[in-house]
């Protein structure tokens, strides 16, 4: 066997060289590396994100994540992959994502990622949580009483809360993706209500449209005052400006923060044309003293943001949120303000 091994030994150097393949090499964390749009692996991304939508419908978030993780790997690579072999060494990619991949390579589909879309189930829970205010948890409950369509629900009698009344009956607009010239225009309408309750108030646009796509699920908003405390009761006024002057159909509008918002459109002013849309707007209000963590927290994306708060905890110590970053361990605290450490017991100054 001496003799057969080596020369497998030289074939496999080869096949190697032949086809020029230089792994890829990323940093661990999501928030280590710089991610454009630009997406040279979206048909293997495509595929992850929907294992992982699937995983989380399904209320298994750590899968969920591991397959996120995995997709923002392949989204952070210069070029398109080619060949398994340039993987070798990435972080974050276990063996199911490989196998994903590999099947990909090799066979153009993952027979996974088609049986998961074309299931009854998944198909359901996609459904019934596109509704505003319906979570994986009642999608499943609904399912398991053999609803599996918006017409069954209709039908089935369920109650639904004041959220999941507006989201049945608006959703599909809010399927609809928004655009960036509506978000633009939505940012107009806001930004006057804003200016008419608290005329110092600062808005910004957040969330995906900060990070440059150009359409979004949602708008979101963060607002602020110069003045701290100042932002004290800006919501609730904020709403009710916007309940009263936006649209004669805002009998709709949730009063809570995620709200429905009915917007006029500019299109043809034709007679039988209808000039709203729904659209999900994110409105929040941070106090000045914390809008740098609430606009990094704002921003996104999801995992870019989930990859933050792992590598404060993981790697420094410490704990982030869109409302502060705290250090774990007090000394660390004395050590950042280059003081040495000094016990409880002796800080009665
Ligand atoms: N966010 C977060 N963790 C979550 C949900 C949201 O850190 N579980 C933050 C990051 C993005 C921001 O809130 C806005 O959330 P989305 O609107 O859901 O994200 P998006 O990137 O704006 O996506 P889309 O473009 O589809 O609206
Ligand atoms: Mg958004």
């Amino acid at each position: 066997g001496h003799p057969v091994e080596i020369l497998d030994r030289h074939k496999l150097q080869f096949a190697v060289n032949d086809s020029e393949v230089t792994p890829f090499s990323v940093p661990g964390y999501a928030c280590q590396r710089r991610c454009t749009l630009e997406n040279h692996n979206a048909v293997l991304t495509d595929a992850l994100s929907l294992l992982a939508e699937n995983a989380e419908l399904s209320d298994e978030d750590g899968r969920g994540v591991a397959f996120r993780r995995a997709a923002a790997v392949l989204k952070a690579l210069p070029s398109a992959v080619t060949n398994m072999s340039q993987l070798t060494g990435l972080p974050c990619l276990g063996g199911h994502s490989l196998r994903v991949i590999k099947d990909i390579l090799e066979n153009g589909t993952s027979s996974e990622v088609e049986s998961t879309k074309e299931s009854e189930r998944f198909k359901a829970l996609k459904v019934l949580t596109g509704i505003f205010g319906v979570g994986s948890k009642t999608a499943d409950r609904w399912i398991r009483e053999g609803i599996h369509n918006l017409q069954q629900l209709r039908d089935s009698g369920q109650t639904l809360n004041r959220a999941q009344q507006a989201g049945l009956e608006h959703y599909d607009d809010i399927k609809q993706p928004v655009s960036l010239a509506e978000a633009e225009a939505i940012r107009g309408i806001v930004g006057r209500a804003v200016a008419s309750v608290s005329p110092e108030a600062q808005i910004v646009l957040t969330g995906g449209f900060r990070r440059g796509k150009l359409t979004g699920h949602d708008v979101d908003f963060l607002i602020t005052h110069p003045e701290e405390g100042s932002e004290v009761g800006l919501m609730p006024k904020l709403v009710s400006w916007l309940e009263s002057r936006v649209s004669c159909h805002l009998q709709n509008v949730l009063l809570i923060c995620d709200v429905i918002f009915l917007y006029e459109t500019t299109a043809s002013p034709s007679t039988t044309e209808r000039r709203w849309r729904a659209v999900r707007v994110d409105l929040v209000v941070s106090p000045i003293s914390q809008f740098a963590f609430a606009l990094l927290g704002w921003t996104g994306s999801k995992l870019f943001e989930r990859e933050l708060r792992r590598w404060a905890g993981h790697e420094k110590g410490m704990s982030l949120s869109s409302h502060a970053l705290y250090d774990n361990k007090q000394e660390e605290i004395f050590a950042h303000l280059g003081l040495e450490f000094i016990p409880p017991n002796e800080r009665n100054a």
